[in-house]
């Protein structure tokens, strides 16, 4: 592991289980930063009895000796920050030490409101079904140079500045187009003040301290929210996040090059979810879905919507491999597949009357496209109490390694229940 730079990346449609496998392998690693995304992601990591859900903070912050990073590519909200935080310290857990990029934008109290304005204006048809955490809006004043960085909330003056620009732009927008009152500067002004001095110890140069880690041969674990489906570019546009949860956007969210990267770990769920609004070609709106959903606890870790659910799709997993360059896969939630006599997996789609092996990243088209499946065997035994790949029933098996054969990417880790020992690891 010394000196090693690992990614960890949704290959679907984001909660494939990520929190818990960056909690399966932080034990062995120094270093763990969150890239990108911000308080719309959750991310469970269950131990003994006692459930944790990121939102902010990296995976990590369990392990004493590790250092957890909030990269600069990540959107900050302070109150969720600091809250999450206190939670950890009041049950003795925060064991990490946190560093915070200055360089991270972050989210203010008007990009909030116009998350929920601009879904409102969109309208039923129209809508990106966003977790209303303020993420689009922040992304799109950093990428249009006017955004807050963490680092501003530690000079008043500064602050001052580029709070008053803000607000006049965002005040009118409020009032003119959207019929909203107006925000004060004062009291924004002033809870931003008070954010800086309680981020202070932890802000620092993400970009070094990485970089000084890896010259010491430390290791290193970029952790990915979301989900390649849900990336800016790569995924189903419009119904996409405003970041990139693919694994190149692991480099630029933290600041270390691309050659510096050994795997790109794919984490995969055994059957699909999304959960907002966008194209999912293998969606069971029917009791089988309605089952996935129920065993498979499939509710929003953040907003607790219920995530519409669905069957493994190949033809995106692909795409997913492609897109990342997935070195290494981690299945989760085999166990949620007990009991099937059948399991379906969709191996191409049928568009327009034309079978297309390869996945479409325009909505337009995908919401067209028909899955075409083939039926694997299913198992009726209960995984939850195995621990090694050969202990595995044998159509268990076979599913996996029909994973591995159809992308060409060996599978690394199962994961056969939530807990943190239920996790068969190989290699
Ligand atoms: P946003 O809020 O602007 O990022 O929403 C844009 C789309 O991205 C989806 N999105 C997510 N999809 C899966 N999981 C996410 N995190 C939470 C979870 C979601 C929740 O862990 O369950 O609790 O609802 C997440 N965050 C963003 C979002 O649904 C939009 O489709
Ligand atoms: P993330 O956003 O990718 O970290 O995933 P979430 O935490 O949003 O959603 C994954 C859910 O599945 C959480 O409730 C986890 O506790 C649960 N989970 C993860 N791995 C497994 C598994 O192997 N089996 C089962 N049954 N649940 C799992
Ligand atoms: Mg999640």
């Amino acid at each position: 592991m010394a000196g090693q730079v690992d990614v960890i990346i949704g290959a679907q449609w984001g909660d494939e289980g990520k929190g818990r496998v960056v909690d399966a392998l932080a034990g062995r690693m120094d270093v763990i930063v969150r890239y990108q995304g911000g308080a719309n992601a959750g991310h469970t990591v269950i131990v003994g009895d006692e459930k944790h859900v990121f939102h902010l903070l990296p995976s990590g912050m369990l392990y004493s000796g590790c250092l957890c990073v909030i990269g600069n590519g990540v959107v900050v909200d302070p109150d969720q920050l600091l809250s999450e935080l206190k939670e950890l310290q009041e049950k003795g857990k925060d064991r990490a030490r946190l560093l915070i990029s200055g360089s991270a934008h972050v989210v203010m109290p008007y990009h909030k409101v116009l998350d929920g304005l601009d879904e409102k204006f969109r309208g039923q048809d129209r809508q990106i079904g966003t977790t209303k955490r303020g993420i689009g809006p922040c992304y799109v004043d950093k990428y249009n140079r006017v955004g807050i960085r963490v680092e501003d909330l530690l000079d008043g003056h500064v602050l001052r500045e580029k709070l008053e620009f803000n607000l006049e732009i965002k005040n009118l927008l409020l009032s003119r187009v959207y019929d909203e009152s107006p925000l004060p500067f004062d009291d924004l002004y002033d809870k931003a003040l008070t954010w800086g001095k309680a981020l202070a110890p932890y802000v620092g140069d993400a970009s070094l301290l990485v970089d000084e880690a890896l010259g010491e041969g430390k290791s290193v674990l970029l952790e990915g929210a979301q989900g390649t489906l849900l990336d800016a570019d790569h995924g189903t546009y419009p119904f996409v996040t405003s970041s990139h949860p693919t694994a190149a956007g692991g480099c630029l969210g933290v600041g270390i090059g691309p050659t510096r990267i050994d795997r790109v770990i794919g984490i995969v769920k055994a059957y699909c979810t999304r959960v907002g609004d966008g194209p999912f070609p293998t969606e069971d709106q029917g009791e089988k879905g309605a089952y996935l959903r129920e065993k498979g606890c499939e509710f929003g870790a953040t907003t607790g919507r219920p995530r519409r659910c669905g069957w493994l799709d190949m033809v995106a997993l692909r795409y997913a491999v492609r897109v990342n360059g997935i070195t290494a896969i981690a299945l989760t939630k085999l166990d949620v597949l007990d009991g099937l006599s059948e399991i379906s997996v969709c191996t191409a789609y049928e568009i327009d009357g034309k079978k297309e092996r390869h996945f479409t990243n325009n909505s337009d088209k995908l919401i067209e496209a028909r899955p075409i499946y083939e039926t694997l065997p299913g198992w009726s035994e209960s995984l939850d109490a195995c621990r090694t790949f050969d202990s595995l029933p044998q159509a268990a098996q076979d599913y996996v390694t029909y994973i591995e054969k159809t992308t060409g990417v060996p599978v690394i880790l199962i994961g056969v229940g939530p807990k943190r020992e239920q996790t068969i690891l190989r290699g």
